[in-house]
């Protein structure tokens, strides 16, 4: 049996992951490797880890990631602690002849003034956002690094590119959670102490959100049957595309919460949109079934109620 290790194997996605693969476990033995097993900024460690592990197959989710106001505050750490997670997860992969590394990059890192919709040639023809520069570089030189291995070892490590991502087992810290986490965590708050539910920025910036179970299957698709090295846009259709404000509606639908939303226009919009073309997803998988936002929201919400005491927040 092949041995897929997944480095930040607990969190949104390596959960998400978990929660599949019940379909695979006759073919592969998962190991769900969390900052509790191998310290992954250390690279001797690193080895000693994957040396240990002998994996076949190697799904790096580990990052530190964030919602907007994580990164506009915490540029240095993104930056620094993402590439040196990166630089010693690709060269442990390597040193050990893995068959497959996939890496996960984020729309977030395309170039901020461009022609929409963003494909995956896009990458590097400009900077990102001001808001996310620290961790869009550093995701962006692990796709640099990624392909030379690639050019001048023959190695297999693919990227992917998710757009923002939801689902249970998320961060749901106020202040760095993503959007749909923060404002989840921010409507039980209202409902429960009766106070107005804020909603950061103007609520008129569009996303592309991607339910975490959804890109669990599609990261399996890409580990078993995408042959290229090529990075691939894993996204929902563009017309999914919704304001925050309207997420921000569902959710409070979900909690029953029907008192008046407020828009704290103190606080940043971050980038307005960044909308991208699946096309190429579509061409290998045209029937894939993107879970609706409002289901994959109501079935967030259920998980954060029934797991309140123990989740990240
Ligand atoms: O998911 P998010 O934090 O990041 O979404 P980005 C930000 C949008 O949601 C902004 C609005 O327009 C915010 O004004 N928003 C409203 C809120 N209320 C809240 C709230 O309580 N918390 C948060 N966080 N936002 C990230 C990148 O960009 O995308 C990351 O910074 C990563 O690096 C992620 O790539 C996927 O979508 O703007």
């Amino acid at each position: 049996m092949k041995t897929v290790l997944i480095t930040g194997g607990t969190g949104l996605v390596g959960s998400a992951i978990k929660t599949i693969s019940e379909q695979y476990k006759n073919k592969y033995h998962f190991i769900y490797l969390n900052r509790n097993d191998c310290n992954l900024m250390n690279y001797p460690s690193t080895l000693a880890y994957f040396i240990k592990n002998k994996p076949n197959f190697v799904i790096h989710l580990a990052a530190n990631v964030g919602g907007l106001f994580k990164n506009m505050e915490n540029p240095v750490q993104m930056l620094e602690e993402n590439l040196v997670i990166n630089l010693n997860v690709i060269k442990a992969a390597h040193i050990l002849k893995v068959d497959k590394l996939i890496a996960c990059l984020s729309t977030c890192i395309f170039p901020d003034n461009i022609t929409y919709p963003i494909s995956e040639k896009d990458l590097h023809n400009g900077p990102p956002h001001t808001s996310n520069e620290g961790y869009a570089y550093s995701k962006r030189i692990l796709q640099t690094l990624c392909n030379s291995y690639n050019k001048q070892y023959g190695d297999n490590f693919v990227c992917i590119i998710p757009t923002n991502i939801y689902g249970p087992y998320d961060n749901f810290n106020l202040d760095d959670a993503h959007v749909i986490p923060a404002l989840i965590h921010k409507c039980y708050i209202a409902k429960e102490n009766n106070t107005p539910f804020i909603v950061s920025g103007t609520g008129t910036p569009l996303r592309q959100f991607i339910y975490s179970e959804d890109l669990a299957r599609n990261i399996m698709w890409v580990l078993e049957e995408y042959n290229e090295t090529e990075p691939i846009i894993l996204s929902t259709d563009e017309q999914d595309e919704i304001s925050i404000g309207c997420v921000a509606k569902y959710i409070a639908k979900e909690f029953d919460y029907d008192a008046y939303l407020e828009f704290d226009t103190t606080k940043s919009d971050g980038q307005y949109k960044k909308t991208a073309s699946n096309e190429k997803f579509r061409k290998y998988n045209p029937a894939f079934n993107f879970t609706k936002i409002e289901k994959g929201i109501s079935d967030t919400i259920s998980w954060f109620k029934q797991n309140y005491p123990n989740i990240r927040k």
